[in-house]
């Protein structure tokens, strides 16, 4: 399974091709289309998202409501173009003209600098444009894919926001499904009312303050087999595959499974979860410290993945650079952006997260159809069993 992505963030639309999914799966654009609803949410949000209201088009690979086996194209239309449509025009535009106003002052954090020396570009759109994390839009939606795969098998995938501007939220044991509902009522996706008041306190002072705040996201993934991804090869390796796949997202520096950086500081003994046996759940844990993991197979535990986001680098009151044309120190260009998107890093990291689980679990089952999967699954289940 794979998936790539095309579009700039004030283009005409957003773009994906997704390949390998198998035949006579059940594929609907509504469960994509709320998965991109919930994305858009989220306390510190800038006015970007009252423009957008992101719906994903299903253009191939879908026939009466189920998939053929064949690639899938997905659109998303990006309602802001309309105002960009001479900055952004393919076809080149008269110099002098706005369309042709550059970008020449590096936003410190972003991919502004590096790009444009690397592309050899002298006005910066071109960098910003795509680095932009409007493209994670094709990723919640192809991860909206991914989960109705998942679904069929009974993985559910949900998340939470841990902490928010050095916040941090109380939690609290609770069925996933409990989890879901609760954060589903959170603008800032956290199950702890006091720590809840407390986030949009500091979010709504960071705005004052020009300022932008960061935060760290968990996903909780649920009734994964054991033995997706293995021990055998590095690049086989399901969190190792995770972990790049978390980091990959704009603005995400960090991850950790389980008790994560805490496993540092405890002895062993304090780290490690006991294996046990009876007939009802078979082999089990009594603790799931590794978070789902061990030689880069699952356990049959719950995967709980955290990732660490820095907080946006598009500053209103903005830290000082150097114009790339004067090489004069200017403070940055300022760009319209977020104060805080942490909750909707939440939807992202689920999005990703569920890619890459639905990814091994189709090298493990194979198959083209849905129907051969549920075969090999459902063997390998017997096996495991009788073990
Ligand atoms: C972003 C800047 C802002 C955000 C954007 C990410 O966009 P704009 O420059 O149009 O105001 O709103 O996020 C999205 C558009 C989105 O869909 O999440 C950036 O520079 O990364």
């Amino acid at each position: 399974m794979r998936y790539l992505t095309a579009g700039e963030t004030h283009g005409p639309q957003l773009t994906a091709i997704v390949e390998g999914l198998p035949s006579n799966l059940p594929l609907t654009a509504e469960p994509i289309n709320q998965q991109l609803e919930r994305r858009q949410k989220g306390y510190g949000r800038g006015k970007r998202m009252q423009i957008e209201k992101d719906t994903a088009q299903l253009l191939a690979g879908v026939r009466h409501g189920k998939t053929t086996g064949a690639p899938i194209a997905l659109v998303v239309e990006n309602k802001d173009w309309k105002a960009w449509m001479t900055v952004m025009s393919i076809e080149d535009v008269e110099e002098g003209s706005e369309g042709k106003r550059r970008i020449n002052r590096p936003r410190p954090g972003h991919a502004d600098l590096n790009g444009g020396l690397k592309y050899n570009q002298r006005d910066l759109r071109n960098v910003l444009e795509r680095s932009s994390a409007r493209e994670t839009t094709m990723r919640v939606a192809c991860g909206g894919i991914a989960r109705q795969l998942l679904e069929q098998f009974g993985i559910r995938v949900g998340g939470q926001v841990i902490s928010l501007g050095g916040i941090e939220a109380e939690r609290r044991e609770m069925p996933l499904e409990e989890l879901i509902r609760l954060t589903e009522e959170s603008p800032v996706r956290v199950t702890d009312k006091e720590a809840e008041a407390k986030m949009i306190a500091a979010i709504d002072q960071a705005k004052q303050d020009g300022d932008t705040l960061g935060g760290v996201v968990e996903v909780i993934v649920e009734g994964c087999p054991v033995g997706l991804g293995s021990h055998v090869q590095w690049d086989r390796k399901l969190d190792g595959r995770i972990a790049q796949a978390v980091v990959s997202i704009q603005a995400f520096k960090g991850v950790e499974f389980g008790i994560g950086f805490e496993a540092a500081n405890r002895r062993g003994s304090k780290v490690h979860d006991e294996i046990r046996f009876n007939e009802e759940d078979g082999f089990h844990r009594g603790s799931n410290r590794a978070g789902g993991f061990e030689g880069g197979m699952t356990t049959g535990e719950p995967i709980i993945v955290r990732g660490v986001m820095k907080p946006i680098s598009t500053l209103y009151k903005p830290l000082k650079s150097v114009d790339i044309d004067t090489k004069e120190a200017f403070t940055a260009q300022v760009e319209r952006s977020d104060t805080c998107a942490v909750p909707a890093a939440g939807v992202i990291m689920e999005a990703v997260v569920a890619w890459e689980v639905a990814k091994a679990f189709m090298e493990k089952f194979g198959g083209d159809s849905i129907e051969e999967i549920r075969a090999n699954y459902e063997s390998y289940l017997a096996q495991v069993g009788r073990y």
